[in-house]
């Protein structure tokens, strides 16, 4: 944990954070455009999958080996003066952005009229949780996590890992699911079926797909098809170690949950969507 800084209330890895207060001032000075599209979740949720499928459905379908975090740069990284993306603030428009920012958090339109748009993936926390972690670990120790499991699974249950408390993010933005600029979808759901969530997303983003592009865009973004253009998921510079893609499956949790830890999870942090109508765990 201490290898995070504190802005808006979120726990962010201080190695994209130089200045923590640039970045503060970045975020709440943001002027958002309305052909903006933010994809959104917590760390480690499908972000990188939403990311590929909405470049793909502005762009006909085209694959394309480009870095993803150059064709949709991630509003946390802005401010680094270590990275390469390009600078967000003069991306020609449409501009499509990847952001882990909490609802409170995040770039709003001051006129509601004009608001740009926010699609938000969720996924169980348990298989967000081991992600994370074999991620953070392949890193490396110098900007990275250098803990054992059940130490980083006890940071994650209390919010002290990246972007803190996992149940307030989803619940935040959970209950802005209906508000007509936001999409809130499923990890779960885009893997049980991937071509009506396409769909739902072009939709949504007002680009109805003919059912030839929806079929190829559903295709080329399944973890097969994203792996053939592996390249634009390794990070710059690190091609032999930490990757976006991983496994890509559902339940993955249940080889590395003791069954101790499985109840402590469900009493701190399941529990916490009683009662919210958000249902996440479930199995496929
Ligand atoms: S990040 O760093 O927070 O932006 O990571 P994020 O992209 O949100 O999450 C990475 C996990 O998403 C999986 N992924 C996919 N699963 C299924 N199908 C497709 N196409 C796909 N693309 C990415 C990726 O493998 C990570 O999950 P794990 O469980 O680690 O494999």
């Amino acid at each position: 944990s201490d290898k995070t800084v504190e802005i808006l209330g979120l726990r962010i890895p201080a190695y994209f954070v130089p200045d923590p207060q640039l970045l503060h001032d970045f975020i709440t000075g943001f002027q958002t455009r309305r052909d903006d599209v933010f994809v959104v979740s917590y760390p480690k949720s499908g972000t990188t999958w939403v990311q590929e499928i909405v470049w793909q459905i502005y762009h006909n379908g085209e694959i394309n080996s480009g870095k993803i975090e150059d064709r949709v740069p991630f509003v946390e990284e802005a401010t680094n003066p270590k990275s390469t993306q390009p600078d967000i603030k003069t991306l020609p428009s449409p501009r499509l952005l990847k952001t882990h920012l909490s609802y409170e958090a995040i770039p709003k339109a001051k006129n509601k009229d004009t608001s740009c748009k926010y699609i938000y993936i969720a996924r169980n926390p348990k298989d967000a949780a081991v992600s994370s972690y074999k991620f953070m670990k392949s890193l490396g120790s110098s900007t990275g996590l250098n803990a054992p499991w059940e130490y980083y699974v006890k940071l994650f249950i209390e919010g002290k890992t990246m972007w803190s408390q996992w149940s307030n993010h989803v619940l935040g933005w959970w209950e802005h699911r209906h508000d007509p600029n936001v999409l809130f979808l499923k990890y779960e759901d885009l893997q049980k079926d991937l071509l009506s969530n396409v769909r739902i997303i072009a939709d949504f983003l007002n680009k109805p797909l003919p059912d030839d592009l929806a079929n190829l865009i559903a295709e080329q973004c399944t973890f097969k098809g994203m792996m053939k253009n592996v390249q634009s998921y390794l990070l710059r510079g690190k091609e032999d170690g930490p990757k976006l893609l991983q496994k890509g499956v559902v339940g993955n949790w249940k080889e590395h949950f003791t069954p101790e830890l499985n109840e402590r999870f469900e009493k701190e942090v399941m529990a916490k969507l009683k009662g919210s109508g958000l249902e996440l765990d479930f199995e496929l």
